[in-house]
Order: C-alpha cells, then sequence, then structure tokens
C-alpha cells in the first residue's frame, strides 16, 4: 500500500476511535510526539515523589506518614506503568531515564518547586494533583492505546490523593493561627505555579494543534486550565482561605471564574532549567539511579540464574522423554 493509504486507514481509525496499538502502522510524527510526552509525564511522575520524599520523616502523625508513603509509592509505580507505555513506541527505559539524567528530556515545571512546610502536603495533593487528574481524566480518552489504558489505573490513584491533600489542608483550616498560616502560605506558594502545569496557552502551545488531531489531547492546554480555576475557586470557599489572585471573579456571561496574568517568563525559565529546584531535583535522581545500580545488577544476575535454570530443567525433561 502506497504511504498515503496507510495514512488514511490510521486517521479513520483516529476518527473512528479505535486506539491505535504498538504493532500498528503509525505516522512517525505520532509515534516521536507520544514518546515525547509518555516519557515526560513518566519522568514527572519520577521526580515527583522528591518534594514529597522530603517530608516523609517529618509526618506529624502515623497516620499521615502511612499516607503520604502510599502516595509516594503510588507515583513510583505511575512512573513504571508510563515508562512501559513508551517502551512500546520502540524506545528502552535506560534511553529514556538517560535523557532524564543528562538534562535533555523534560519534566513538568511544577516539581522544580520547593516544599517548605508541611502544609505544601497538603496543597500538592489539593492544587498539584487535582490539576494532573484533570488533565488525566481526558488522557484516559487518548488515542495511543497503553497510553489511554495506563491512565485508568492512575486517575483512580490520583483521586484519592486529591482528596487526601483537601482533607489535610481542611484539618489545618481549622486548627490554631499559627496552622491557618501556615495553610495560606502554602496555597499562595503553589497556586501559580499549579496553573502552570497545562502548559503555555493555547497560541503558544506548539504541539497542541497536531496532537488535537491525532486525540493524543482532546481538550486544550487553556480548556482544561480554566476547568481547573472553576473547581478550585469553588473549592477553596469550604477551606477559608483565599486563592492570591485578585483578579479571580466570577464572570456571568462566560460562565467561567476570569482569574490574573500568569508569569509566562517564570514559567519558560523553570522549564529551561533555571527554577528553584531543577539542579538539585536532577542531582537527587542521578543519586539516586548510581546508588540503586546494584539492584538492578542483582536483579539481572537472578533472571539470568533463573533462565538458566529453566532451560536445564527443560532439556532434562527433553532427555527424559527420548529415554
Ligand atoms: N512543564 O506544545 P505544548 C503528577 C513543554 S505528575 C514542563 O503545549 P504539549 C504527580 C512541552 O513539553 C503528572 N514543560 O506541549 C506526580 C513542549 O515542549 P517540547 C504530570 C512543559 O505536550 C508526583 C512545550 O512546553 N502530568 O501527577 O502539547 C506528585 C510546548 O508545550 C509544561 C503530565 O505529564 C510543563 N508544565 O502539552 C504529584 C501530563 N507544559 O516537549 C503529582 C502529560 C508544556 O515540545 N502531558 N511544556 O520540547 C501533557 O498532557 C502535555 O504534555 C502538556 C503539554 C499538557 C503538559
Amino acid at each position: 500500500m502506497p504511504v498515503q493509504d496507510f495514512e488514511q486507514v490510521f486517521q479513520d481509525k483516529i476518527d473512528g476511535e479505535i486506539k491505535i496499538e504498538p504493532k500498528d502502522w503509525m505516522p512517525d510524527a505520532y509515534r516521536k510526539t507520544n514518546l515525547r510526552q509518555i516519557s515526560q509525564h513518566a519522568h514527572s511522575e519520577v521526580v515527583g515523589m522528591l518534594p514529597e520524599g522530603n517530608w516523609v520523616t517529618r509526618a506529624p502523625s502515623l497516620k499521615r506518614k502511612a499516607i503520604l508513603l502510599a502516595k509516594i509509592q503510588d507515583e513510583a509505580g505511575h512512573g513504571l506503568y508510563l515508562y512501559s507505555a513508551a517502551e512500546t513506541l520502540g524506545m528502552s527505559r535506560d534511553e529514556m531515564i538517560g535523557d532524564l539524567h543528562s538534562g535533555k528530556a523534560k519534566y513538568s515545571s511544577i516539581f522544580n518547586y520547593p516544599a517548605l512546610t508541611w502544609a505544601d502536603m497538603g496543597a500538592i495533593g489539593w492544587l498539584v494533583d487535582g490539576a494532573a487528574i484533570l488533565n488525566q481524566v481526558m488522557l484516559c480518552r487518548t488515542s495511543y492505546g497503553p497510553y489511554a489504558r495506563a491512565m485508568v489505573r492512575i486517575c483512580k490513584e490520583e483521586s484519592f490523593h486529591q482528596r487526601q491533600g483537601f482533607e489535610s489542608l481542611l484539618v489545618l483550616s481549622k486548627g490554631t493561627d499559627e496552622q491557618k498560616a501556615m495553610c495560606q502560605d502554602a496555597i499562595n506558594r503553589w497556586w501559580w505555579p499549579s496553573l502552570m502545569m497545562f502548559g503555555p496557552k493555547d497560541s503558544e502551545s506548539t504541539n497542541s494543534d497536531q496532537s488535537m488531531k491525532w486525540k493524543i489531547k482532546r481538550k486544550s492546554n487553556d480548556e482544561l486550565r480554566q476547568q481547573f480555576v472553576d473547581m478550585i475557586a469553588q473549592q477553596i470557599k469550604v477551606l477559608g482561605m483565599k486563592l492570591p489572585d485578585e483578579a479571580l471573579q466570577w464572570n456571568e456571561q462566560r460562565g467561567h471564574y476570569d482569574f490574573g496574568a500568569i508569569n509566562w517568563d517564570e514559567f519558560w525559565a523553570v522549564v529551561k532549567g533555571n527554577g528553584p529546584c531543577n539542579k538539585q531535583r536532577l542531582e537527587a535522581r542521578r543519586k539516586a539511579h548510581e546508588q540503586g545500580a546494584w539492584v538492578r545488577e542483582a536483579a539481572m544476575a537472578y533472571a539470568a540464574k533463573t533462565a538458566q535454570k529453566k532451560a536445564a530443567a527443560a532439556m532434562q525433561a527433553g532427555a527424559l522423554e527420548m529415554a
């Protein structure tokens, strides 16, 4: 078949809501952009464990510690499903991790901000996982099968993450004056970076047009950002806290909240590696990888030994049959 025909069959599948699977023909650019997005997503999950990992030993109670540990382990699992989904597109996990460690690959800007107080654990759960889940609910219907299927389980876990974050802030918001101030301070610091998670505004989003045509993305960066603002502007009323945005106001005509200008210079600085914690995050990842080398080696040695044993048992069974 000429390439145009393959392209037509591919686009017909997308238009007909049939998932694209690893062995199906796909345009090279579709493969590349999925690989880019899924691997960035996997890196985000793994780097995203660091700001929260910082608080495990300082959680205020056994219950909070158990919840935080479970959440961080979930993020590791999300990273693993996503690396596996990305591998189906033809790049090895080692190569992807190499790109992360060399600074070539991107990961979400949000994880380059520091987690300064315990209230940040609540704010990350409520705002960061809250933003992530809006984006990820959309991705449950993305056109690439392995990515869509990974997202279904991830979303279930993320919704628990968001609730525990909100509940944790709710307790602080009803606490002492100091606890209330800590809660407000965390919201102030995480609000704007959370809005940036949705990516640049639509007019600056280089990948959106093509990704929408291929149904990799189903809602634009600005649409999802607006959905997030509308959701959080309501939920914050329950906390009795304020979002740090004087321009935030319900707009009857639009049926949405208006909100203030995002600092895009800050966003691009963080994306290009110059955020408050970029260097620290990459260093921590590289160190963890080096220190985990013995685990990888032991796992490989164990796998080789098991395969050897299996082969020997099969040979013996064969010999017995022949005899
Ligand atoms: N940070 O054309 P655009 C979690 C880049 S973790 C950094 O709109 P696209 C959690 C973008 O890559 C969940 N870079 O891109 C874990 C592109 O550059 P390249 C994280 C960003 O792909 C632990 C350029 O800007 N979620 O839940 O169409 C604890 C132009 O952008 C960002 C995901 O990863 C950013 N924020 O749309 C707690 C979701 N935004 O690649 C929680 C999966 C944009 O051309 N990803 N850039 O060099 C996506 O849905 C899409 O990639 C995005 C961007 C909506 C983020």
